[in-house]
């Protein structure tokens, strides 16, 4: 008799279109004839998440009966991206699962497109934490990532007159397919309150934390399936409720507005991301974020533990915890506290048990970024934390002092506490202090962490400093994003580069056939033209699909120097208007990225690129020369359309201050080449694609500190230079703001007078390079070549490389294979 196969994990097509309709009756209660797309997306979510389930668990039982050592990856963002795509992909039943919805008479794209994104991200780092999981599970490495479960993420940008405006991201709304709570797993978290010492009951010296409020954490689990693999580990974020207990007691007491608050004040602590990139408010709200996920974590870790019989002396071998950046290092003073005060294990023994079981990824060199909480706020809300802090501190200072005697400087500059004004607690220094392991995130960024930003940590520990540069994975940012670059590599050297990225070395021999050349060529053509329609539909914008497509989409940030682009623009704009019949390679020039709501000047670049949208895009003397173009909310759903079709990556942030960039890697592997100054990985990037095939520009991160140094005046460049000062005039003028000299004013004064980013010293340098890309363009053959080369040699990006690393170096971590059973 003929098997049939099980509705939840088979993969026939049958199978897989049986289940769905199943799914669409049975969850989303729902048959044909009412269902909406976004019914049919869901029936698929669920038919998918059926068959992760399956390895899932396997997965689960293999590392809980081998006892794996297993990574924690801490991280306050996760910024995943959809998920439906990619788990077709990494399951490998993608081409059967579109034949099947096909055959239902649906478009698997348009089922796609449904699916809202969870936006648990600023950027980079977020985006970095989402790479790392998939790199894990496909090189089999045990992990849990541990976040939170932001019940809005990263707001949703619109544009009203060409400024910026905020709405609320509810990615909720509609449910998601993807996670399962587990309240069973519930753990509680105290805050604010006092301290009191008591003898227990040998006679010992205690600290019990008499809280003022109690926070639930529950547990929301995400399966994270490898690349065909049965790996499938977790992301566990977690939410905040009121305890059903605590507020039982205020309503006793006949206080039902108090107890209503209570809950409402507790559940604040998931309710938002807070929007910043790369700037630290210091708002006690987030503080409280920190501490919520951060315990949460640590008390699952130690249910684990515990219950597979380990010691809790064990702790750090059985895990590894990955702090990303500073955002979790309150995790080295509770981690103390939950092995002395609530485990009673001796403090020396507890710290010998925190010291191995951090490790610490610093991700920015912008003084800004670096996050310190007033000791007056961090005491109110942590009491037993501060203790705590002050603890290592006093133990720290000692081994300070021993190595470098004599020295009042260094200890008040490597003290956990800053006490030059007001006082704050720095995260930085507890998380060097706390951690076995320092990284950075890119060769020139960990040299700089070195020489300067944690030189003091780096003379006291050198043996704790390593570099991992950044990679993302080619799943999503190739296989997904652009299937018919894919089609194309997987016909010409197989398709063993998905898991080995390093194996598209083997297209460099086919950069001498021209009819590979011409198909490359027609590849980017399409990714081009689907963009254009895209920008047709979404910015009533026509864009050639013929000129090239100059992108740059990342957080707008002045050092980041999207306003460079601005000056080339106008230069062009303006070199037209001088001589209207001036030969120029046509440019299509796109932007896309969110400002912080409450960074101004980042908001006025915003309206700085519309506006000169508005007024090139509609000028008749530029014709279809030249187009600019906002894209509004970029996310990482409109960044997997938006790699594929750039011709050039625009990389220009002033060097030394872009720790490493992660776009740059994702446009060079689909091709773009990259204009850029050696900044962060850029410099890798290069050396790895040869300068040749890279548009280099502007100072160093030496010449920068030198011109630095040696006082610095933007005006001179404006007065020596006669196409930069006619951009800036004309903007002066209000040539680009309707005649209102004022509107732009706060920028052209910035730049006029400080230039904190140099970009008036890298003008000149930048239009240079840029003369290059627009004459190296016009030679198809020649361009062709060179993006085939970038692709060709983009292997060491790949985040598979950065894990291999991570799991040799720091965290020693063996794979574990996973068999299926059923
Ligand atoms: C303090 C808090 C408000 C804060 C929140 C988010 C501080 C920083 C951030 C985000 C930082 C970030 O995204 N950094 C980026 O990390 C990427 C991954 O390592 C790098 O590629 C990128 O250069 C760096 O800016």
């Amino acid at each position: 008799t003929a098997r049939v196969e099980d509705d939840r994990t088979g993969l026939s097509i049958e199978t897989l279109k049986r289940a769905f309709l199943d799914n669409l009756f049975y969850i989303q209660g729902k048959f044909p004839r009412l269902a909406t797309q976004h019914d049919y997306y869901m029936a698929l979510a669920y038919t998918v998440r059926d068959r992760l389930l399956q390895r899932w668990i396997s997965t689960a039982a293999t590392y809980t009966e081998q006892s794996s050592r297993t990574v924690a990856y801490l991280s306050a963002e996760f910024l995943m991206g959809p998920q439906l795509g990619n788990n077709l992909i990494n399951l490998g039943i993608y081409d059967r699962v579109q034949q099947a919805i096909e055959e239902l008479g649906l478009n698997l794209d348009t089922l796609l497109d449904q699916e809202e994104e969870p936006g648990l991200g600023n950027g980079g780092l977020g985006r970095l934490a989402a790479c790392y999981l998939d790199s894990m599970a496909t090189l089999e490495i045990p992990s849990l990532g541990y976040g939170i479960r932001y019940e809005f993420g990263i707001f949703k940008q619109g544009l009203q007159n060409g400024w910026q405006v905020e709405f609320t991201d509810k990615w909720l709304r509609l449910g998601n397919p993807w996670e399962i709570p587990r309240p069973d797993w519930a753990v509680q978290v105290k805050l604010g309150g006092y301290t009191e010492a008591y003898l227990d009951a040998n006679g010992h010296y205690r600290v019990r934390w008499i809280p003022r409020q109690v926070v639930k954490g529950v547990p929301y689990d995400t399966p994270i399936l490898g690349y065909q693999i049965n790996t499938c580990n977790t992301l566990r974020l977690w939410s905040a409720q009121a305890p059903e207990s605590f507020d039982f007691e205020a309503f006793n007491s006949g206080d039902y507005l108090g107890a209503v608050q209570e809950k409402i004040s507790s559940e604040n602590l998931s309710k938002v991301l807070y929007p910043n990139d790369n700037v630290s408010q210091g708002k006690q709200l987030r503080l409280a974020q920190q501490i919520f996920f951060v315990s949460c974590s640590l008390q699952d870790m130690i249910r684990i533990l515990l219950r597979q019989k380990l010691p809790l002396s064990e702790f750090s071998q059985k895990f590894t915890v990955q702090l990303n950046d500073t955002h979790p290092a309150i995790a080295v003073a509770e981690l103390m506290r939950l092995l002395v005060d609530e485990h009673g294990i001796a403090w020396d023994q507890a710290w010998d048990i925190t010291r191995n079981s951090f490790a610490y990824t610093n991700h920015t060199l912008m003084p800004e970024a670096l996050e310190r909480w007033p000791v007056e706020m961090f005491g109110q809300m942590l009491p037993r934390h501060l203790e705590i802090v002050y603890e290592i501190n006093h133990h720290f200072l000692d081994e300070v002092r021993a190595k470098f005697p004599d020295d009042g400087d260094r200890i008040r500059r490597m003290s956990l506490i800053d006490e030059s004004g007001e006082r704050f607690v720095r995260m930085a220094n507890l998380a060097c202090v706390g951690s076995y392991a320092i990284n950075g995130v890119a060769a020139l960024h960990t040299e700089l962490l070195q020489k300067d930003v944690l030189h003091d940590f780096y003379q006291l520990y050198p043996e704790k400093f390593n570099n991992k540069t950044n990679g993302v994975t080619p799943r999503r940012f190739m296989v997904l994003s652009n299937p018919r670059l894919t089609h194309l590599l997987n016909d010409t050297i197989g398709d063993s580069w998905v898991q080995h990225l390093d194996h598209l070395q083997k297209l460099e021999t086919s950069v001498e056939d021209a009819s590979f050349r011409q198909r490359w060529w027609e590849i980017k053509q399409a990714n081009k033209h689907d963009l254009a329609t895209y920008i047709q539909a979404h910015n009533g914008i026509t864009v050639d699909p013929e000129s090239l497509f100059d992108i740059q989409v990342k957080r707008i940030h002045e050092y980041k120097r999207q306003h460079l682009m601005v000056l080339h623009i106008i230069t062009l704009y303006n070199r037209l208007k001088a001589n209207p019949n001036l030969d120029i390679t046509p440019r299509t020039f796109l932007f896309g990225g969110k400002a912080a709501p409450g960074y101004m000047m980042a908001k006025l670049i915003i309206k700085l690129i519309t506006s000169v949208a508005d007024v090139v895009n509609n000028d008749p003397a530029v014709g279809d020369r030249l187009k600019v173009v906002f894209l509004k909310n970029f996310n990482v759903k409109l960044a997997q359309h938006i790699y594929p079709a750039a011709d050039l990556s625009e990389q220009v942030s002033m060097a030394g201050k872009e720790a490493s960039g992660t776009g740059n890697m994702k446009f060079a592997m689909n091709g773009a080449l990259t204009i850029g100054t050696l900044d962060g990985a850029n410099i890798e990037i290069r050396e790895e694609v040869g300068p040749e095939n890279f548009f280099l520009f502007g100072l160093t991160a030496a010449e920068v500190k030198a011109l630095k140094a040696s006082s610095y005046n933007p005006w001179n460049y404006y007065q020596s230079n006669p196409e930069l000062k006619e951009v800036i005039d004309r903007l002066k003028a209000g040539d680009f703001s309707g005649g209102n000299p004022d509107l732009f004013r706060p920028l052209i004064d910035s730049l006029l007078s400080w230039d904190n980013y140099l970009l008036f010293a890298d003008y000149q340098s930048y239009i240079e390079a840029q003369e290059k890309v627009s004459q190296a363009y016009r030679d198809r053959d020649r361009w062709v070549r060179m993006s085939i080369l970038n692709t060709a040699r983009m292997g060491k990006f790949s985040s598979d490389r950065s894990i291999a690393e991570y799991a040799a170096d720091i965290w020693q971590t063996p794979s574990v294979k996973i068999e299926l059973t059923d």
